[in-house]
Formats: C-alpha cells, sequence, structure tokens
C-alpha cells in the first residue's frame, strides 16, 4: 500500500486518546524499581568526590563484615573478567589519526576521572545495609589537578594515557577549499561565536536496573530502564560480558522519560548483571536524583565559530564552522557520532547555502560523559545555523524573515554540502503559516504598547530542519559508521482477529501503544482497541534497534507495515480459498475480503480464524497461522522541518524575559495521531524553552564538582514557565516510508532554542546587545545590558 493510500485509511489522522495512559494515570504502570525478583537484594555504588584522582587502596574489610551485606565489588575484582564499556565505534577521524578510544572500565581501575565515576558495588540484602556499608568503604585517594574547559584541555593534565593532550578525535565534512575560495569572493561575512549549554537530562524515572540470574537455567535477566534492550543485550554480551546472546534477557518495562539518556551502556547495567551470577541472586539499584545529576550522560556542551559569506544581496554563499565539543571523561556509547555525523550534516539547514565546511575537535575533560539527548546534535546545529542567519538577516538590513525567504531551498530531492539529501519539505509554506500563526503584522503595535511600559519586545525565527528516522545503513556506513538501524516488526493475528504487534521500538513516553495499533487497525479494518503492542523484551520482541532520533513510527512503523503487507498477501490467500476465487481476484479494504467484480464478500475475523482452525484447507499452497515478521532498513533519513516563531518582553530594569507567544509549523509528513504530536511539540518547546532560558549545567573550573547537582541550582521549567503555544502543521508526506510519516519527537528541543534566543536579542538590539548566550536567565541579559551600555 502506497503512502497516499495510507493516509486515507480511517484511524490515521485520528486524534485517538492514548491506550497506555489508563494504566500510567491509576499507578499501575510497573516501571524497573516496582519489580520485586525472588532472592532479591541492592546494591549502592560508592562514587569519586574527586573529579581526578589516583586511587591507591580501597579496604571493603569493614564494609563486608557489615549486616547484611553479600560483598563489596571492586574494579579490582572485575578486572579480566570482563572488557571495558563500548565506545567511540560510530565514527572514523578524518585527520588521520584514530580516534583515542581510552578504556572504560565497569569499575573505576587506578584512577577516578570525573566526580561520580563508579569505584565500588557494595551489594547487601536491603538498601539501608548497602547505603551504610557504602559509608564504610575506605578509598585512598591521592587527588590530581582536573580540567574541565574544553579551552584549556589540551595543556593537560591528561585523563587517560591514550589520549596525552586530552584530544579525542578530529572530524570534518565538507570542501574546505571551495568555501575558503567562496569566503575570498564575499560581499559580507558574518561572524559569530557561542557556547551551546551542557545540559542535564532529569527523565522523571532515575535509571534503574534488577540483575538477575537463574542457576538451574544458566539465564541472565537484566530489568533495565531502557530505551533499546536489544541494543543493551548486545553491546553487554558482545563487547564486556562476552556471554552467548541468548543466554541474557533484557526487559525495559515502563519507562518514565529517557530523552536518549537511556539508550547507552551503562557500568551500573554490567556490573549488576554480571554480579548476580557471582552471588546467585537478583540485585537492584535505582540512582538518586544526586547520581543522576552526576551520572546520567549529559548533553550538548559545545563551543563553536560560524561565519557565513554571501553576496551583495544577502544570498549564502558558503558557510565555515569550527566546533570543540566535550566528551566528559570516557566516550559513552553513542557520544562520537552527535557532534559529527548528527550535528555537522544538518548544518545546511533549510538553505541554498553551496558549499559548507564543518571542522570539529572533540576533548576529554574531567566531568560526567557528554552523549545523546532530545535531538542529539540537531538542537545544536540549528541553534547555531538558526542564530548566525538572524545574525545574517540584522547585518544585511534584510530581518530574520527575508533572509530566511531568500535562500530557502525549493527544489526536492535537495542534495545538501554535507551528504544529506532532503526528499521533499516545503520550507516557504511552514514560514507563511508560521508568520500568520504569530500575527506578525501585529507586532510592531504591540512592541510600541511594551516601550511605552518601559519594557522592550522582540521576535525571534528559527527554521529548523532535522534528520529523523536514525539511520539508514547505507548512508551511515557512508558517513563512516560502522552501524546501521533497522527496524523490527511481528504482527500476530489471533484466531479471534484480534492482534498483537511486537515491535523493536520502545516507548517511554510517546504513546506507541496506541499509534502502533492505529497503524494497524487502519491497515487491518478492525477497531484499534483490538490491537496490543507488546515492546521493550528481548524475550518476546524477535529483535530491534530501539527508540531514539525520532525513528519508531517512520522505521518501527514502516517494519510492521510490511509485515503487514505479509499478513495481508497471505490473508488474500486464504479469503481466495474460502470463497472459491483465484488468489489475484481478492481486494481487501475496510475490513473485507472481496471478489473483484461480484458481491462475495468476507469479514477480517472469519479469514483469521480459518489462518487457525483450517477446513478442506490447501496445505500444499498455505501454512496455517497468520503471524509475519518483518525488517525494515531505511533508505534515506526522513527530514521534519518547519519555522518557530517566539516573541518575548524584557524588562531592562531586572533582565527578566517573559514568552509572550510561541507560535510553532511544522512539517511532520502524515500524522497518525495528531494529539500525541502535538503533545511531542509542547514538550519539545518545553525542553528547548528550559536550555534557553534557565538550565546550564557548571562544573566548578578549578576544582570539577558539579555546582548545579540538584534541583535547587539547575532550573527546570515549571508549568509557569512555557507558554501556551500556538501549533500547525504543513504536510508534505515523506517520499521513501510507507507511511509518509516524519519524526515529531524531538523537533520541538530542536527549533525551540534559537527562536528563543533571536525574539531576546530582537528585543535588546536596539540597547547594543548584539549576542547572548544560553540561558537568558535575567543576570546574565541583565549584564549584557549594562555591558552594552557600557560599550
Ligand atoms: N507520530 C505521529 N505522526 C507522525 C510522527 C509521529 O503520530 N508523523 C507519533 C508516533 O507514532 C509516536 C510519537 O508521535 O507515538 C513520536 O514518534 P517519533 O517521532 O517516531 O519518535 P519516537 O517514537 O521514535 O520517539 C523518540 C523521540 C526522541 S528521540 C526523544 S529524545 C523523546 C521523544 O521522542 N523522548 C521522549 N519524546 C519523548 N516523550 C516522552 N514523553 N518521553 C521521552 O523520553
Amino acid at each position: 500500500m502506497g503512502a497516499s493510500d495510507f493516509a486515507k485509511l480511517p484511524h490515521i489522522g485520528e486524534a485517538v486518546r492514548r491506550k497506555e495512559d489508563l494504566r500510567f494515570l491509576t499507578g499501575a504502570g510497573q516501571y524497573t524499581d516496582d519489580v520485586l525478583m525472588a532472592n532479591q537484594r541492592y546494591a549502592i555504588f560508592v562514587r569519586s568526590p574527586h573529579a581526578h584522582a589516583i586511587i591507591k587502596s580501597i579496604d571493603v574489610s569493614a564494609a563486608e563484615a557489615m549486616p547484611g551485606v553479600s560483598k563489596v565489588f571492586t574494579g579490582k575484582d572485575l578486572e579480566g573478567k570482563m572488557g571495558g564499556l563500548p565506545c567511540g565505534w560510530l565514527i572514523t577521524s578524518t585527520d588521520g589519526q584514530p580516534m583515542k578510544e581510552p578504556p572504560h572500565p565497569v569499575l573505576a581501575l587506578g584512577k577516578a576521572r570525573y566526580v561520580g565515576d563508579q569505584v565500588a558495588m557494595v551489594v547487601a540484602d536491603t538498601l539501608e545495609q548497602a547505603r551504610n556499608a557504602a559509608e564504610a568503604v575506605v578509598v585512598d585517594y591521592e587527588p590530581l589537578p582536573a580540567v574541565v574547559d574544553m579551552r584549556t584541555a589540551a595543556k593537560g593534565p591528561a585523563l587517560h594515557d591514550a589520549a596525552p593532550d586530552n584530544h579525542c578525535y578530529k572530524w570534518a565534512i565538507g570542501d574546505k577549499s571551495a568555501v575558503d575560495a567562496a569566503f575570498a569572493n564575499a560581499a559580507h561575512v558574518t561572524k559569530l561565536e557561542l557556547v551551546n549549554n551542557r545540559l542535564v537530562p532529569n527523565a522523571i524515572e532515575p535509571r534503574s536496573a534488577i540483575g538477575s540470574y537463574n542457576r538451574a537455567s544458566d539465564e541472565y535477566t537484566l530489568y533495565v530502564a531502557n530505551q533499546n534492550p536489544h541494543v543493551e543485550r548486545l553491546l553487554m554480551t558482545a563487547f564486556v560480558l562476552g556471554l552467548p546472546e541468548h543466554k541474557v534477557r533484557v526487559i525495559a518495562p515502563d519507562v518514565g522519560g529517557g530523552f536518549g539518556s537511556k539508550i547507552f551502556l551503562y557500568a551500573e547495567d554490567v556490573a549488576l548483571t554480571w554480579a548476580a551470577k557471582q552471588l546467585n541472586c537478583s540485585i537492584k539499584w535505582t540512582a538518586d536524583r544526586s547520581e543522576s545529576f552526576l551520572t546520567d550522560a549529559h548533553g550538548r556542551d559545545h563551543i563553536s565559530t560560524a561565519e557565513m559569506a554571501m553576496d551583495k544581496d544577502g544570498k549564502f554563499l558558503a558557510m565555515r564552522v569550527h566546533t570543540d565539543a566535550n566528551m566528559g571523561a570516557y566516550l559513552s556509547t553513542f557520544a562520537s557520532a552527535v557532534p559529527t555525523i548528527l550535528y555537522a550534516t544538518l548544518l545546511a539547514g533549510q538553505y541554498t547555502t553551496p558549499q559548507v565546511y564543518v571542522e570539529v575537535d572533540a576533548w576529554f575533560t574531567n566531568t560526567a560523559p557528554v552523549d545523546a539527548y532530545r535531538g542529539a546534535g540537531r538542537p545544536e546545529a540549528t541553534y547555531l545555523l538558526e542564530r548566525l542567519v538572524s545574525r545574517c538577516g540584522w547585518d544585511m538590513g534584510l530581518g530574520q524573515d527575508e533572509i530566511r525567504k531568500r535562500n530557502f531551498i525549493t527544489t526536492f530531492p535537495y542534495q545538501t554540502p554535507v551528504a544529506l539529501q532532503y526528499d521533499i519539505g516545503d520550507y516557504h509554506a511552514c514560514m507563511d503559516k508560521a508568520q500568520v500563526l504569530a500575527d506578525v503584522a501585529g507586532f510592531e503595535a504591540r512592541r510600541k504598547a511594551s516601550e511605552a511600559k518601559g519594557l522592550r519586545r522582540g521576535l525571534g525565527y528559527s527554521s529548523y530542519i532535522e534528520a529523523c528516522g536514525i539511520a539508514p545503513s547505507n548512508i551511515a556506513g557512508a558517513l563512516g559508521a560502522r552501524a546501521g538501524l533497522f527496524e523490527c516488526g511481528e504482527v500476530r493475528v489471533h484466531p479471534t482477529g484480534s492482534v498483537t504487534v511486537f515491535t523493536g521500538s520502545h516507548s517511554h513516553g510517546q504513546g506507541h501503544e496506541t499509534t502502533f495499533a492505529q497503524v494497524v487497525a487502519a491497515r487491518l479494518g478492525i477497531p484499534v482497541e483490538n490491537v496490543d503492542v507488546v515492546h521493550g523484551d528481548t524475550g518476546r520482541v524477535p529483535f530491534g534497534m530501539g527508540t531514539y532520533g525520532s525513528r519508531s513510527i517512520s522505521v518501527g512503523g514502516a517494519a510492521i507495515m510490511k509485515a503487514l503487507d505479509k499478513i495481508e498477501a497471505k490473508a488474500k490467500k486464504i479469503a481466495a480459498h474460502l470463497m472459491e476465487a483465484g488468489d489475484g481476484d481478492i481486494e481487501f479494504s475496510n475490513g473485507e475480503f472481496r471478489v473483484k467484480g461480484t458481491d462475495k464478500k468476507i469479514p477480517f475475523g472469519q479469514v483469521a480464524l480459518t489462518a487457525y482452525v483450517p477446513h478442506n484447507y490447501p496445505l500444499d499452497k498455505l501454512e496455517p497461522g497468520l503471524n509475519e515478521t518483518a525488517f525494515y532498513d531505511p533508505t534515506n533519513f526522513t527530514f521534519p522541518a518547519g519555522t518557530y516563531i517566539c516573541e518575548v518582553e524584557v524588562d531592562p530594569a531586572t533582565g527578566v524575559v517573559r514568552i509572550d507567544r510561541f507560535s510553532a509549523v511544522d512539517d511532520f509528513g502524515t500524522i497518525i495521531n495528531p494529539m500525541i504530536v502535538e503533545g511531542q511539540v509542547h514538550g519539545g518547546v518545553a525542553q528547548g524553552i528550559g536550555q534557553a532560558m534557565m538550565e546550564n549545567c557548571v562544573y566548578d573550573k578549578e576544582t570539577g564538582q558539579l555546582m548545579t547537582g540538584s534541583f535547587m541550582d539547575y532550573a527546570m521549567p515549571r508549568a509557569t514557565d512555557v507558554p501556551s503555544m500556538k501549533l500547525d502543521h504543513v504536510v508534505t508526506p515523506c517520499t521513501h516510508n510507507p507511511l509518509g510519516t516524519k519524526g515529531c519527537g524531538e523537533a520541538g528541543a530542536i527549533g525551540s532554542p534559537p527562536a528563543v534566543i533571536n525574539a531576546v536579542l530582537d528585543a535588546l538590539r536596539p540597547l547594543g546587545v548584539k549576542e547572548l548566550d544560553m540561558p537568558a536567565s535575567p543576570p546574565r541579559v541583565w549584564d549584557a545590558i549594562q555591558a552594552a551600555g557600557a560599550a
């Protein structure tokens, strides 16, 4: 079935209420910490209080003698029994030097490299006993000087022997000499330096895991708050523990948000699984909020310089970018891909810039590892580009909208100079709709009204594009990645015609149990309630690559569509048999099989029953059962795009910024469930506003202590910080997946930060403020106004 026919089916585009919400709202969700295993004990991790220190010795004797304590494990207990955590394998450096992939031991060996680095694991009968014993573990540290600032990382001290200058890799894309030539001939060059602030993910459910071992079957089970259980299992068995994969079952039950921070293989998961066998029991660990702040992989943390070369009319000729990216103390699982193939390839944006050259240097510092966080690379790209483009508009006297319109791509497919080929989009339509939605025409009057009150008002634009549906194997491979990411779906039709779908995607807030059911119900012409979706269990789902990169509906959903194609093909044969017609004469629509040109028809349910209760069945031609599995590897990314317009009012006396209006027009292709999509945009925009206005993860530059290690110091947006938003859509269906969908799960977090900061700058430019780094907190805004006034 083609994407345009699919879009017309019942249930597609319908705001079906979320099936999963009944259990969440009635407290019946089953999160990892809710699971109670037989013979369950508890683990507490002893963590380094130093950002950088030699571990001279660890004395566990007092702790092990305490009541209820089973064992205290240190790095030495694990040494030689397992490999280090996998890292770095996603990209290849482009400067001819191998990427530095220093070992990341599951428990620190010899050295601790950031505050929170896990040094020992205490296992005891109760949580309290484990906690008390952890305090009795004596670690003799020799503190070393720490480095937290990428700009000085090269001067040391070195974190790893393998990287004496703390340089992890260099990666570049684009034609440098063509870019340099374009700059030499440009009528105008606009240049910006900016910081993309480090963020802490802060999912509501902290990380949690239970390692378990069954001696009778020699099998392990790991319950874990995770977004991609099959990948977790693959990485853990193949890279670290060297176990046969089928001996490990990974279950990611209900998961309370992840935002990317739960796709990595964390040390705790491995330690718990391995130790479960040593102690022949189950061991549970749940991070407390302070541990989450310290040890969940953080996001963003870039320092960049960006330049745009233009002709006299503001047409972009070339762009040049250099970015320093903080990797933290160790390379986390997917960290190498974030500032490279997920970032630099998006820097053409929605524009026809003929040449783009991007160079990235990645650094080790004594901070928590940095990896994917909602948008992963694409918010960083959008922030840089959309700040630069607004600045170009101001510099050229064109305004933020006209500079964009002059440079928008209008013909598709469009090959960018940084590898990606956009299949489809309509950027002018998004801009036009957003301007109407935001009532740009009425802005001048509102600005004057604010001015009359002594306030400043500004409009900020951001026209984002992102690559979702991660990741087509062929393109990922061409970019140097050593992995591509398909998805798997199994459709099991039961004899009564109800259906269970097994998907390799994982839902941790995105509502797949509803939207995937809508897809199946639409195709088979059955009620949505008759479809259940199973995910998050390597013991039940054949295989899966999990959920991140807004891939689930476009890749996971497409795998289910492929399985449904097979179901339909087989069901047609059964229907042909039942109606004594030729296979080729059967049509299927609205849940009914018909013989073409006749009034003969039978419902889907009758075919399903016949598949399992065969009567006079042509067994030579047809197997019983109606159960199909398919794997789908996309041929391209999907390219959601849109224009966001933010309007702010700033009080120059206090530096307080108030977001007055926020309008977002997105193109997600065909929309399965508009209510869920709207929720995704709301959540993403709230996170983007958080980054732009208040969130900032700060380490002390001397000691490497995390200064923002609790919600007292790390401000998350609350309901009153998030404005009511106006949303609308443009629909250009994706041309290469059978649903016509593009991902929506990250757009809000990608598109919103530059819209907010551009609005603040628009408000403050008359006061002489030309640049401002996130977050636009009152002191920072006030300082910028004072500095501009003094200049
Ligand atoms: N959808 C739709 N029509 C479309 C596109 C999507 O109806 N055209 C629906 C999908 O069927 C799905 C939801 O919208 O129910 C999101 O789909 P998609 O864009 O495919 O994204 P994923 O399901 O792959 O989710 C991943 C994405 C990412 S990368 C992050 S980070 C993120 C996000 O989703 N983390 C989240 N949204 C989150 N929402 C919650 N509540 N919690 C998180 O941790």
